[in-house]
């Protein structure tokens, strides 16, 4: 585009490319170290450790009856979902198979919800229930599957109300690399996506010889874990070498906040472990991991009573009613990003969480772009959906410095929680800037 010779300055060099870190999706604040449990919290259920072992006496017979595994693609797999849906649909949960095809055999992932609560904020359970087609995998992992669906069980027999929505997931295919919970992520619109506060996994919580690890993920949901453990005066590690090794890691990826247990696989237990913890040091937490000696003898009873109850305890805690902080809160990214002369959009994002339901009428989009011809610049407001929502259009005429401006937008159709975008573009060659900062205000 061409025009009066403009005014040349030369700008400071480009600002740090960084965006800024997305604000971290707060999951609803949970009975934190300091502060007492609520009452909700208390009110969590113990959950009957004799119940979750019928359920593994019950996977274990599966297993025994089809060629002694439950792996995906093998009769046992889907016997063992057979038999979970069939007590969940008898719980008054409502129950959903979603089919999949993974190495030409059909997967499926079985999701349970718990008619009531908010339903833009959803509190997720999960657990693979697939085995190796090496063994039964009682502990690999219909230990946690045991233990999400007593829970579950234990949430009807409470007819629990919670503020939340309440969903469960067993998940096929983990073995094979998380194919399952990839596929229900990847099916997720992001819309759908943005409703999910939490997301809770459980694989391996019931070994032999048990350690006590919780997820280093999402600071609140880690922090849960850690309160009820030590209500219990059990000493717990964080779990390192998890990431992208089960379920939770498709629900990281795509933005949305995990935790999650562990009691240990193959790594072998440190001296000063059997010290905290009581055990073999020296050991594998699991010595029969991936193996065919993984049955129903292979669990610690006592692990997998305490992360049983450490899951209602979660369950109970995290579903109560998040307050979503006042209106007027500001969402934030104060981070420079260069604006390429007459070249390629740039966006700097700002990640919206703890809000319910969906954007204001009256959205205000402060902006702070520093430039020496705004009459080149193109401006957006992108939503998490992707929708565009032009805030300003190039000018050639306008050789004015910098866009300082606040928008008002209509976003009453988006999803407030998610990820913005400001989308900024210079149209014209000579004159450039950056984005000094841009905020939301709800
Ligand atoms: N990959 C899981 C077991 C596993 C190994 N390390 C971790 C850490 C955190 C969770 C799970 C695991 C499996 O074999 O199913
Ligand atoms: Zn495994
Ligand atoms: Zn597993
Ligand atoms: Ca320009």
């Amino acid at each position: 585009m061409t025009r009066p010779a403009p005014r040349r300055t030369a700008l400071a060099a480009a600002a740090s490319l960084a965006l800024a870190a997305l604000l971290a999706a707060a999951v609803p604040a949970a009975a934190s170290s300091s502060a007492a449990p609520s009452a909700a919290v208390l009110a969590a259920p113990d959950i009957p450790i004799a119940n979750v072992k019928t359920h593994l006496t019950q996977l274990q017979s599966i297993a025994t009856a089809n060629g002694g595994n439950r792996a995906h693609g093998k009769a046992g797999y889907k016997a063992s979902i057979d038999y979970v849906k069939a007590k969940l649909d008898a719980a008054g949960f409502t129950t959903a198979l979603q089919t999949f095809t993974s190495s030409g055999a059909t997967g499926y992932n079985l999701i349970a919800d718990w008619p009531g609560g908010d339903t833009s904020q959803v509190l997720m359970s999960g657990s693979h229930l697939d085995s190796v087609t090496a063994g039964p995998g009682i502990n690999d992992n219909g230990s946690g599957s045991a233990a999400i669906l007593e829970t579950a069980l234990a949430v009807s027999r409470a007819a629990f109300q919670p503020a939340k929505h309440l969903r469960f997931a067993w998940w096929g295919a983990e073995e094979l690399g998380m194919v399952g919970s990839k596929y229900y992520v990847n099916q997720l619109a992001t819309a759908d996506r943005a409703k999910i506060a939490g997301y809770l996994n459980f694989d391996m919580i019931g070994s032999p010889n048990p350690g006590y690890f919780v997820y280093d993920d999402d600071p609140t949901i880690e922090q849960t874990f850690k309160d009820y453990y030590a209500g219990i005066s059990i000493p717990t590690e964080i779990e390192t070498e998890g990431d992208g090794r089960s379920d939770h890691a498709p629900f990281k990826s795509a933005g949305i906040p995990v935790g999650g247990l562990f009691s240990g696989a193959d790594y072998t237990k440190t001296a000063a472990q059997a010290q905290k913890w009581g055990g073999t040091s020296g050991q594998a937490f699991d010595r029969c991991y991936h193996a065919s000696c993984d049955t129903s003898a292979n669990i610690n009873d006592t692990a997998l009573d305490r992360s049983s109850d450490a899951i209602a305890y979660a369950v109970w805690s995290l579903s109560a009613a998040t307050t979503p902080p006042p209106t007027g809160t500001v969402f934030e990214n104060t981070t420079d990003v260069a604006v390429p002369d007459n070249g390629a959009a740039v966006t700097s994002s700002v990640a919206v969480a703890g809000r319910t339901g969906n954007a204001p009428s009256t959205l205000k989009v402060g902006v702070d772009i520093k430039h020496t011809y705004r009459g080149d610049l193109v401006v957006d407001l992108l939503a998490p959906d992707g929708s565009a929502y032009r805030l300003k259009n190039s000018s050639s005429g306008d050789s004015a410095d910098n866009v300082i401006a606040t928008y008002t937008v209509n976003a009453s159709s988006e999803a407030a929680n998610g990820t913005w975008k400001l989308r900024v573009q210079d149209i014209a060659a000579q004159d450039t800037g950056y984005i000094d900062s841009w905020k939301l205000t709800f």
